[in-house]
């Protein structure tokens, strides 16, 4: 696999979005009691903010993402969620580490994301990295949407708030391969994911 796949030119991922969804915007006018740290798109049955705002939604936009509505996801909504816990030996210091956090399937089950396994899903990193998977791997690699590392918030300017990751020794076409290759679908400071049905 390639060892970057920054997707400059995401036009093509992004621009997903189904009027056929135009639904009602949750809390639309009212103001979120925390910020929105993860940006849902495309085809979602559920959303709670209205198009990609040029002026406002500026690292959105640098990222060439486009939605005409998404679900903005806080980490109140994340902390609500089941919580799993992993041990991955990481890329970063070689060393095993515990990483707890909601499900990404639970996350995508919570916005009306499709349910079939071929369902596209682009999951894009606050330095603009950006990584195409599937609902199937999802489920394989039983991500998860860690907020915590050894018990402490993951910071932005780290590897957080958001890290999707998951345990390679427990997946069967990783666990063979060496550590710089394991994480290729493990985007830190994840931000915003892009849903297309297949
Ligand atoms: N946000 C972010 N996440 C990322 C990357 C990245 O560049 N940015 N690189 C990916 C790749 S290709 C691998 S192999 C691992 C480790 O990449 P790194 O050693 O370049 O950080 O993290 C993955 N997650
Ligand atoms: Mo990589």
């Amino acid at each position: 696999m390639d060892k970057r796949q920054f997707l400059a030119s995401a036009a093509v991922l992004g621009a997903t979005a189904a009027p056929a969804f135009a639904s009602k915007r949750v809390g639309q006018g009212a103001c979120a009691a925390s910020p929105v740290v993860l940006t849902i798109a495309g085809a979602i049955k559920r959303s709670n903010r209205g198009a990609l705002d040029p002026a406002f939604d500026q690292l959105l936009a640098k990222h060439q993402v486009k939605f005409s509505q998404a679900y903005g996801v806080d980490l109140p909504l994340i902390a609500s969620m089941p919580v799993v816990t992993i041990k991955p030996t990481i890329e970063y210091d070689a060393r095993p580490h515990t990483l707890s956090g909601p499900l990404l399937s639970d996350v995508l089950a919570h916005v009306g994301a499709p349910g079939a396994g071929s369902t596209q899903i682009v999951m894009r990193a606050v330095d603009g990295y950006a990584v195409m998977t599937t609902l199937d791997k999802v489920h394989d690699y039983r991500m998860i949407v860690a907020t915590h590392m050894d018990g402490k918030p993951l910071p932005l300017g780290g590897l957080g708030p958001l890290w999707v990751v998951y345990d390679p020794d427990s997946i069967p076409e990783l666990a063979g391969k060496p550590l710089k290759d394991r994480f290729v679908l493990s985007p830190w400071g994840f931000y915003q994911m892009q849903v297309t049905e297949a």
